[in-house]
């Protein structure tokens, strides 16, 4: 593992998140989390440096090349996005003394992780992906981590159905229109913690196909991925799965944190984000490619296999088209390899045969419910849920 983020030192990195998480709008807490001396980012130590982009100590993503090399993104390839430092690896040291808080259920009590394994587990294949993925094709250069398409991974997780865990504590107590999930990290004293903690809301509808998940692509679910809990809700935004998950209650409400009420919200450009405004919830459909590339130097002309991973978002894959010529002609491609299911991104390739020069290569994905991903991006202030087509292109050099 030879990485550049190994080799940053420790003052470089906490400097480049802090600088970040103020641009995002965090900077609150970054003082105080400064002062205590917070240990340096260990957590991806462990993170297979050659495919990763490390944007700062708490943002990293794959190289597009990388992508979709195989179905499963390994999860020393899959990209990492905390808005907040993670809390202390010992939570991930000692997974079974983790407990959950649950509220808004009949018998709302803490359930231990090893009451949680007792109630069985599932796996599920889900895309997980970054809200902000595809933001560097804003012309508009929104504040923000710059994600091209590497915010995003696909991979297996490992744990209890919620429904299963509702059932268990007496079923819902009712009046509740969201599930409202808190992270574990510690919070700096001194500062409202509405404008720290780490709380989503997301509708109730969700609890159909929601996980609590303490494993991913078969090993226990690493602190960088929200080890030893963590919340997965199947087709929404990466934002929406709350790692360190200590407490999820069933609310009439949306929580008033900032992560939910300001930030994540789909304003118009220009405007101010406010609780009017829709959240990022479900990931809209999106496709791209990612080989050929020549990034690095030209590749020879003639037969090549253009190749790209595609998904619905809530929806399955219906089929992908691919165009050579910068999206005037389009062919359909072959869907390859198992389908893992609604949730996980299928690998698509097409057989072409390309003279000498530069070409324009796009994929646009078809869902089940007929939808077609858009040649445009829908323009918002945050820069979020980018699924254009035309953005996401690629050209490459023939000789
Ligand atoms: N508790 C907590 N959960 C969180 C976050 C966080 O900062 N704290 N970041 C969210 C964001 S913005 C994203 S994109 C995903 C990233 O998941 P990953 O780091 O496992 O790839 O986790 C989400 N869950
Ligand atoms: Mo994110």
């Amino acid at each position: 593992m030879s990485s550049s983020f190994l080799e940053m030192p420790r003052r470089q990195m906490l400097t480049a998140s802090v600088a970040a998480l103020a641009g995002a709008g965090l900077a609150s807490w970054c003082r105080p989390v400064r002062a205590e001396g917070h240990p340096p980012p260990t957590y991806l130590e462990w993170k297979d440096g050659e495919s990763m982009k490390v944007f700062n100590a708490t943002a990293v993503e794959t190289r597009r090349a990388v992508l979709g090399t195989s179905l499963v993104t390994p999860a020393d390839q899959l990209y990492v996005h905390n808005l907040l430092a993670p809390p202390a690896a010992a939570i991930v040291a000692r997974p079974e003394a983790w407990a959950l808080q649950v509220e808004g259920v009949k018998k709302p009590r803490a359930l231990s992780l090893s009451e949680l394994k007792g109630l069985g587990q599932v796996t599920l294949a889900t895309v997980l992906q970054a809200a902000g993925n595809g933001r560097a094709f804003f012309p508009g250069k929104p504040a923000g981590i710059p994600w091209t398409v590497g915010g995003a991974g696909c991979v297996v997780w490992g744990g209890v159905p919620l429904r299963r865990v509702v059932e268990a504590l007496g079923g819902l107590q009712g009046g509740s229109h969201y599930i409202t999930a808190t992270g574990g990290e510690v919070l700096p004293e001194g500062v409202d913690p509405l404008t720290v903690v780490f709380e989503r809301s997301v509708p109730l509808a969700t609890l159909e196909d929601a996980l609590l998940v303490w494993e991913l692509n078969g090993q226990p679910l690493p602190l960088a991925h929200g080890g030893p809990l963590r919340l997965i809700v199947p087709g929404y935004q990466g934002v929406n799965n709350v790692k360190y998950l200590r407490r999820l209650a069933f609310t009439a409400a949306e929580s008033q944190a900032r992560v939910m009420a300001r930030d994540f919200r789909l304003a118009p450009p220009g405007a101010r984000p406010d609780p009017s405004q829709p959240p990022v919830w479900e990931m809209p459909l999106k496709s791209w490619i990612h080989a050929p590339l020549t990034e690095r130097g030209k590749l020879p002309s003639g037969r090549l296999q253009v190749q790209g991973v595609a998904f619905g978002g809530t929806q399955a894959v219906s089929r992908v088209e691919v165009s050579v010529d910068g999206g005037r002609q389009w062919q359909e491609a072959e869907l390859v390899g198992p389908d893992l299911g609604r949730f996980a991104w299928r690998k698509f390739a097409l057989n072409v045969t390309l003279p000498a020069g530069r070409h324009t290569l796009v994929s646009r994905v078809i869902d089940a419910s007929g939808r077609e991903q858009p040649r445009e991006r829908v323009e918002n202030a945050g820069g979020y849920n980018n699924n254009s087509w035309l953005d996401h292109a690629v050209t490459v050099q023939l000789s």
